[in-house]
């Protein structure tokens, strides 16, 4: 997979992208990034890239000649490349979106600055506009690093032999259930005994109850979309009452 980064601020991408399991996949070759600026594809002498809205107001607004050129010279070696836009007015990026992206081979991500781009760029040049999330970043670059690390995560080889992106949060709506590791008592504060145990149905069960409790306790407009079992139903509804219990014990 192929991602083409279209920013005033290339140097932003280098040292987060190139860590840890990423900096892994592109090693292995499974994906690659290249930052592109759009201020080289300018053609003035000041290399403008920016310019007062007509009709007035505040700010400034990205033109379209440089991004148009940007596009274009990536386009001419793959006309299909998909090109997003990063905005806080675009659809809201969730882990349905990243999985669909994934199985696109070559995207193009441009990244908005100042008060956004001429409107012009998005008619002619833009497939698609996510944001990361409701609130205002000063540009799209962090939500461009956002987007590539969640979608990289779907590329078989991306997280190591053994591991899917699918048993992580959110696959099947629910939250992960509560890890740990040695030592066993850190301050008087101990590993349920049911990890202990060797028994790998009793684990998973535990493990299971854990996920829906964390889910109906933290983020229970989740547990409407998750696919839950007649087991799970009944897991929920101990977990319900031993809520209602605790807070009849609390006298609330
Ligand atoms: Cl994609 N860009 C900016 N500038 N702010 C954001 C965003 C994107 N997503 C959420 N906030």
């Amino acid at each position: 997979m192929r991602f083409d980064i279209l920013t005033l601020f290339p140097n932003m991408f280098a040292s987060p992208l190139r860590e840890s399991i990423l900096g892994k996949a592109i090693e292995k070759g499974l994906i690659q990034i290249q930052t592109i600026n759009i201020r080289d594809f300018t053609l003035d002498k000041h290399q403008v890239v920016d310019d007062p809205p007509y009709g007035g107001g505040q700010g400034m607004v990205m033109k379209v000649e440089p991004i148009a050129r940007a596009v274009e010279s990536v386009k001419s070696q793959n006309p299909s490349a998909w090109t997003i836009y990063l905005t806080p007015q675009g659809k809201p990026f969730n882990q349905d979106l990243a999985r669909r992206l994934s199985t696109q081979p070559h995207f193009i991500l441009l990244c908005g600055r100042y008060e956004g781009v001429d409107e012009r760029v998005r008619d002619l040049f833009i497939d698609e506009e996510i944001s990361i999330g409701d609130y205002v970043l000063t540009g799209g670059e962090l939500a461009a690093m956002v987007l590539i690390d969640a979608v990289s995560r779907f590329i078989p080889g991306v997280l190591g032999s053994d591991r899917s992106a699918e048993e992580d949060s959110f696959f099947n709506s629910l939250l992960e259930y509560p890890q740990y590791t040695r030592p066993f008592d850190f301050r008087g504060s101990c590993v349920p005994e049911v990890l202990l145990s060797g028994n790998h149905s009793a684990i998973s069960l535990w493990r299971r109850k854990e996920a829906l409790r964390r889910t109906s306790l933290r983020r229970p407009d989740l547990l409407g979309k998750a696919n839950l079992t007649e087991e799970d139903k009944k897991l929920l509804e101990e977990i319900l009452q031993q809520n209602r219990r605790e807070k009849a014990g609390n006298g609330i």
